[in-house]
């Protein structure tokens, strides 16, 4: 091979010694056009791999070692790939950007509450395809502990699927089934913490030294002390702190490290095998066929006396190294950071400036969720606008975001303070409404949701509630009202128009493409009546959605609504992910305007967050680049509704406008 890549003289020394102790054991096992590929992408991301690893483990005494077993362990891998994956690392490869195209549509589910179980999410495969979904995310399928699991997210075996949705080789027959169908797969791994009842907890538990260095543990209080004066609390309401005592482990007790639950334990990634044992699972469910895999609490993996224990540097290193090493075995498969962090730390998890191509492909885009609704309680577009002035994200280079409007989490209010403050809002007061607004306490509020974590002390709180339920539908069907239910169907169109818009991969939560309403049903049930979060985790209601293509229902004019804006959103390059965003001011503060740059030409938002009609001044069309003809995507004729130089937008309405030059 030629060196045409400028690698430094170790770095190239170092490779040619992995490559020269393996060669042979790869040459046997796959064909030599096979190996001289993964030879090549070795030498690519080489120096990707090469300085993480030194920089976090290199004073370790039995980094040799370690390095070698890391190395074999890639080999086994990639040997063990499929023909037809290896295939698809090479289409993606050379198609990059497949996960940026507007044709890109997804969908988020517990596979037992959509489908009961694997087998079933396959036989609902027709169900997502006439929607036009191209990625589903199936919520943790891995083998958890028994209830309580914070809904799968505390596993025992990485390797095993939960008995009650199928095995291992349903979710391969169903990532099968999909890619043919064109649908990525998306699998949660949960890389911050395992259950407690997992083989190397227990064996900890058992005081067998290999393990117990696979979490933190502590004989004494003194420690956490003094990292809880730093730390925050993820749930203080049902798990206040953040360690957890257990008298008989190793002998004489210890305190274990539980950001989480008490029955989640936090792994220690200063220990190579810990991150070894995780890359290998990463390889084994890349070989069953899954696509793109959600690193739960991702900001949680390295821990620092003094800090809040989030986004430390280590942890990009870390994604570094999954990176790397994924984009030598398995390119096809690609990586979501779950960092629901505060906006200037979450383009650190897609790679920006130095790190462009060197961390996770797509991220949350928490920041836009949060201000959707807070635009939608206020009326008023002004955050959302001010903070794009401000905040507009560079170009993208090789990495997206997933928009979304709810998940399976509650809404935490995590605007940044100074924006608040910077547009005239009191943080603290502005937060205290907006949860006032969706327990519908607040006066003339249309939503119905929960308080999620109350914190008596701080007055903290987040919200939880479903799509539908929090735009307003809920209470408007209550009172039989007509005219407030068509606003809520448009206030669920309105939002669902702004995620298809922004750039990404819009995520539509399960149910919300036929309006459910929340599920009160989990007060019911001790385990979950804590956690508010079951309110808008409900069980598919296969009756609504056989009404989906019924226009005088509910539920056929959210859903025919939606695919309108599926198959407009398909039918532009303009949505491609890849843009530069073009923030304008519209002179009416209910009226958000946002432009998208692309090599093509210029596509232009109008959403109008208010119940009334509204008008800006049609001069905006002209300062947004548009040239030509402009018509509005988003219905039939496109025409505009100018008047005397104002443009009208109905009560919630949105459009997506370009110019026909
Ligand atoms: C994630 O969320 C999951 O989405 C939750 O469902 C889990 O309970 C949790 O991890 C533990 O596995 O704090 O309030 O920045 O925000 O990891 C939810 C990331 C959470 C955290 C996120 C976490």
């Amino acid at each position: 091979m030629h060196n045409v890549l400028k690698m430094s003289d170790t770095s190239r020394s170092g490779f040619l010694a992995f490559k020269e102790r393996r060669s042979r054991k790869l040459a046997g096992r796959c064909t030599p056009r096979d190996a001289d590929i993964f030879w090549l992408r070795f030498e690519r991301y080489f120096e990707d791999i090469y300085y993480p690893l030194m920089d976090l483990y290199g004073d370790r005494s039995d980094f040799s070692e370690q390095i070698e077993a890391l190395f074999d362990q890639m080999v086994d891998a990639y040997a063990d790939r499929a023909e037809s994956l290896r295939l698809l690392d090479l289409e993606r490869q050379f198609t990059p950007d497949w996960f940026e195209h507007s044709n890109m549509v997804g969908y988020v589910c517990y596979p037992d509450l959509f489908a009961g179980n694997l087998e079933g999410v396959r036989e609902k495969v027709s169900y997502l395809e006439e929607l036009g979904v191209t990625y589903l995310h199936l919520m943790p399928l891995l083998d958890p502990r028994p209830e309580p699991n914070d809904g799968g997210y505390a596993v025992v075996d990485y390797r095993t699927v939960k008995p009650e949705l199928g095995t291992i080789e349903d979710l391969k027959a169903l990532a099968t089934d999909l890619r043919e169908r064109g649908i990525s797969l998306c699998v949660d791994l949960v890389i911050n913490h395992t259950a407690k009842e997992h083989e190397w907890a227990r064996r900890a538990m058992a005081g067998e030294e290999k393990y117990l260095e696979y979490y933190y543990t502590f004989p004494e209080r003194a420690l956490p002390n003094a990292y809880e004066q730093t730390l925050p609390e993820i749930f203080p309401d049902e798990a206040p702190g953040n360690f957890s005592w257990y008298p008989e482990m190793a002998g004489d007790g210890r305190w274990v490290w539980t950001t989480f639950h008490e029955f989640q334990w936090d792994l220690n990634y200063t220990n190579l095998s810990v991150f070894r044992e995780m890359m290998g699972v990463m390889y084994f469910l890349a070989n069953e066929g899954v696509d793109i895999l959600r690193l739960d609490a991702a900001p949680f993996m390295w821990k620092r006396m003094g800090t809040n224990c989030q986004n430390q540097p280590e942890v990009f290193k870390l994604i570094q190294l999954f990176r790397g090493l994924m984009r030598i075995v398995a390119p096809a498969l690609i990586f979501k950071a779950e960092a629901i962090v505060p906006p200037d730390h979450i383009q650190k998890y897609i790679g920006v400036k130095k790190t462009v191509g060197k961390q996770c492909e797509l991220a949350y885009n928490n920041h836009l969720m949060v201000m959707l609704w807070s635009a939608l309680a206020t009326h008023k577009a002004t955050l959302l606008s001010y903070v794009i002035h401000k905040r507009a994200p560079p170009l993208l280079i090789d990495c997206s975001v997933v928009t979304y409007l709810r998940n399976h989490d509650d809404i935490g209010w995590a605007m940044a303070d100074e924006d608040l403050a910077e547009i005239g809002e009191d943080p603290f007061l502005h937060r205290q409404f907006l949860n006032e607004f969706y327990t519908g306490q607040f006066p003339g509020s249309f939503a119905k949701g929960a308080l999620f974590q109350f914190d008596p002390v701080t007055k903290d709180a987040r919200i939880s509630g479903a799509t539908a339920s929090l735009t307003g539908l809920e209470a408007a069907l209550e009172q039989q009202d007509e005219s407030a239910i068509d606003l809520a169907i448009r206030r669920i169109l309105l939002l669902h128009s702004a995620i298809m818009f922004r750039g990404g991969i819009p995520v539509i939560h399960m149910g919300d493409e036929v309006g459910l309403l929340n599920d009160y049903s989990y007060l019911n049930d001790p385990i979950k009546a804590k956690d508010s979060r079951w309110l808008h985790r409900p069980s598919m209601d296969w009756a609504k959605a056989d009404r989906r293509h019924n226009p005088n229902t509910i539920e056929g004019r959210v859903y025919q609504g939606l695919l309108r804006l599926i198959k407009v959103r398909k039918s532009t390059s303009l949505l491609h992910s890849f843009a530069l965003s073009h923030p304008m001011w519209t002179d009416n503060d209910h009226v958000w305007a946002i432009g998208r740059d692309r090599p093509e030409k210029s596509i232009m938002l109008l959403a109008n967050f208010d119940d009334d009609w509204q008008s800006v001044n049609a001069d905006i069309i002209r300062n947004g680049g548009l040239v030509g003809h402009v018509h509005n995507l988003l219905t039939e004729d496109g025409s505009l509704n100018i008047s005397q130089g104002r443009l009208y937008l109905e009560p919630y309405e949105t459009m997506w406008l370009v110019g026909d030059e």
